[in-house]
């Protein structure tokens, strides 16, 4: 019995850059997971949860589902799914997977209540626990009613996080779980790739299929290939390449970040990456913004990169872009200085005089000195006005 173990799949999700190009990221390497599962010849893809990222979710992202789950299903391969927190709706409305039930597309073991039966796959017979999303406090009275299912071969499913994990939040532990006499655990909710085993037992995340945020990012990303045999279960990772890989990079200047990613081979990327970057040691309004500014802008139109998010934490400022369908904060030198002065002419005045002079420690100073001396801009404003 060989089957395809994925999670988290957040399709219609276009974190973090909201454009139509990282949407499509989400379902160009969910349909390269059902290659996986066609060139593999499994029995089944069994998918823990988080297969969509809204439960409302858009009609492209059903497009996209429905797309790949039919060649999936034209292959004679069943597509079995536990409801993850975003694939359950808040109010009573209809989970999204019950929609690919109801068209033949997926078998929904588990939406709201865990379930335990025996699925026939090609002929074979596979006991399934099935566990849904649930709250913390929710997940130990549903956990109470979970049998064993009466099959030689048995898998639990459940999208929750185990205590093993440390993390802040957690739903059970292993023990919890009594997953006594199962061949496999495949788990999903938690995004990292984990992997532990009970008493002999493989407890498998595989992680999710594309990064949400900086934090999820990581340069390798697999699904799990599980073949369960008469002599016991094998997990196999397989590699995902369709993914759109991160550039993470702590600098402490502008000229630092700069001269970083002018090391950057940009072509073995199979995408332009999203760039994320952290600039320690700006303090105070620096030219060198402008110059960042403009040499990302190159790269985004050269097609090196794709977006970025450039944070500078000692005066919470962020450079966002490309300036597409995002919102953003980058403050021009020519905004800084009429917010700080008020008085156009005054600021205008100010502008042509930092613009007239190449000497970027003296614009800094001056422009330094003129956001911590009040009084100074009350003297230039006199000057200004008696002129
Ligand atoms: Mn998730």
């Amino acid at each position: 019995m060989l089957l395809l173990h994925v999670s988290d799949t957040h399709l219609g999700s276009n974190k973090p850059s909201k454009t139509r190009e990282r949407e499509l990221d989400f379902y160009e390497v969910f349909d390269e997971v059902i290659d996986i599962a066609i060139r593999e010849g499994v029995d089944a893809i069994i998918h823990c949860g988080d297969l969509f990222d809204d439960p409302k979710p858009s009609p492209q992202a059903y497009f996209y589902a429905f797309k790949s789950l039919r060649r999936l299903r034209e292959a004679g391969i069943d597509f079995l799914v536990v409801a993850g927190q975003h694939d359950q709706p808040k109010t009573s409305a209809l989970s999204p997977l019950r929609v690919l039930e109801e068209v033949g597309l997926a078998k929904v073991l588990a939406t709201f209540e865990p379930w335990t039966g025996v699925i026939k796959l090609k002929g074979n017979e596979l006991g399934i626990t099935a566990i849904p999303y649930a709250d913390p406090q929710g997940i130990q009275e549903l956990i109470k009613v979970v049998k064993r299912p009466n099959a030689s071969k048995r898998v639990v499913m459940a999208h929750l996080l185990l205590k093993e994990l440390n993390l802040p939040v957690a739903h059970l532990s292993l023990n919890e779980l009594r997953i006594i006499d199962y061949n496999y655990v495949a788990l999903g909710d938690y995004h990292g790739r984990y992997v532990t085993n009970y008493g002999g037992i493989p407890i498998v995340y595989p992680g999710s299929t594309e990064a949400q945020d900086s934090l999820d990012s990581r340069d390798e990303r697999f699904v799990a290939l599980v073949d369960i045999g008469r002599e016991g279960v094998a997990v196999n990772w397989v590699k995902l390449s369709k993914f759109r890989r991160w550039l993470i990079i702590k600098s402490s200047t502008y000229e630092e970040l700069i001269k970083r990613l002018g090391e950057i081979n940009f072509s073995e990327f199979l995408k332009p990456p999203i760039l994320y970057a952290e600039v320690s040691n700006v303090k105070s309004v620096n030219l060198n913004a402008k110059r960042v500014l403009d040499y990302l802008t190159k790269l985004t139109q050269g097609g090196k990169i794709s977006f970025y998010n450039i944070k500078t934490p000692n005066i919470s400022e962020e450079l966002e872009g490309p300036q597409r369908e995002v919102t953003t904060s980058v403050s021009t030198l020519d905004s800084v200085v009429h917010n700080l002065l008020k008085d156009p002419k005054l600021s205008e005045l100010v502008l042509s005089i930092i613009k007239g002079s190449d000497d970027v420690e003296f614009v800094e100073a001056l422009i330094n000195q003129l956001m911590n001396d009040r009084e100074l801009i009350n003297k230039l404003e006199k000057l200004v006005k008696t002129k």
